[in-house]
């Protein structure tokens, strides 16, 4: 059992956990993705650039006009329909963090030129549904407020992006992922709201991370339904432990999942680099003709 230290500087950025402790590797805790290029958020020139619009909708669950970071990809029309992430910060995080961590623009619009990733709508809400929703003061108290995020997301961000962008329907062309938090979070909806989301990718999922047990009590029907499932810890991250137990029962219960384990940390470059990863597994481009 791994218990995590309080945070030493916990404002405006993910909290420093005590990441130099040991974690005993099991075998199949392996770094199954390789380590990217070191340019995978430098501008490749010859990338069109996609757009970031800071957005706001109203959110029913919370009762206040909320922000989010929308990322649509270069060329973006209302002529097609596009398939939608919605990315999830950390505990310290906000509708900024993503960006901030990863160039996520960037990031995108790179690998859609080089064809390795479809167009794909990268929605980056503010995961912490309450009325002061930024990350200030003691942000472990907003705790809560990240499990109530479930029902902003499903009945205000879905519909308020489905209402004003071109978007692919169905859970094949939704997915989920995030960070820390925002890691727990997407386990818990994205098993949760099975029906809605088609990739789920998890990065140093936090202490919010409900049981494996709970979340996936019916694991034939998990089989089944094909979720495209990716997770990842850094074997420098104190949170280690609640990754691989998801994955331990996920590989017991022979659920098809990956499960990356890097030499990385509670960091933005484990996040970013495995958002890189993902992205490419969850939307594919199209098989050439
Ligand atoms: C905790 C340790 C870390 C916790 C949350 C975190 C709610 C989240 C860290 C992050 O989002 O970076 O005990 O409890």
């Amino acid at each position: 059992m791994i218990i995590p230290l309080m945070p030493i500087v916990a404002i405006h950025q993910e909290p420093v956990l005590n990441n130099q402790q040991k974690v005993t590797l099991a075998e199949d805790d392996k770094q199954v993705f390789p380590e990217p290029p070191a340019d995978i958020t430098k501008r490749n020139p010859a990338s069109p650039a996609g757009k970031l619009t800071l957005a706001e909708y109203t959110s029913t669950t919370v009762g206040t006009t909320r922000k989010l970071n929308i990322y649509t990809p270069p060329g973006y029309t209302k002529d097609k329909k596009y398939p939608v992430l919605y990315l999830l910060h950390g505990i310290g995080g906000d509708e900024t963090e993503w960006q901030r961590f990863a160039t996520v623009d960037v990031l995108a619009d790179n690998l859609i030129q080089a064809g390795k990733l479809r167009d794909v709508i990268i929605v980056m809400p503010n995961g912490r549904a309450q009325k002061n929703d930024k990350a200030e003061g003691n942000v472990f108290a907003a705790a809560p407020s990240f499990a109530v995020f479930e029902k902003d997301l499903l009945i205000d961000v879905i519909p308020f992006i489905e209402k004003t962008y071109s978007v692919l329907p169905g859970r094949e062309n939704r997915a989920i992922a995030g960070l820390s938090m925002g890691g727990g979070q997407t386990l818990n909806f994205g098993f949760g709201n099975a029906d809605k989301f088609g990739a789920i990718g998890a990065f140093s999922s936090a202490p919010n991370t409900m049981d494996a047990v709970k979340l996936i009590p019916d694991p034939d029907a998990t089989r089944k339904r094909q979720t495209y499932i990716y997770l990842s810890c850094g074997s420098k991250d104190s949170l280690f432990g609640i990754s691989r137990k998801t994955h331990v029962y996920l590989a017991d219960k022979k659920i098809t999942h990956h499960w990356n384990v890097d030499s990385h940390a509670h960091d933005p470059t484990h996040w970013r680099n495995n958002l890189y990863w993902f992205l490419q597994g969850a939307f594919k481009p199209a098989a050439p003709r």
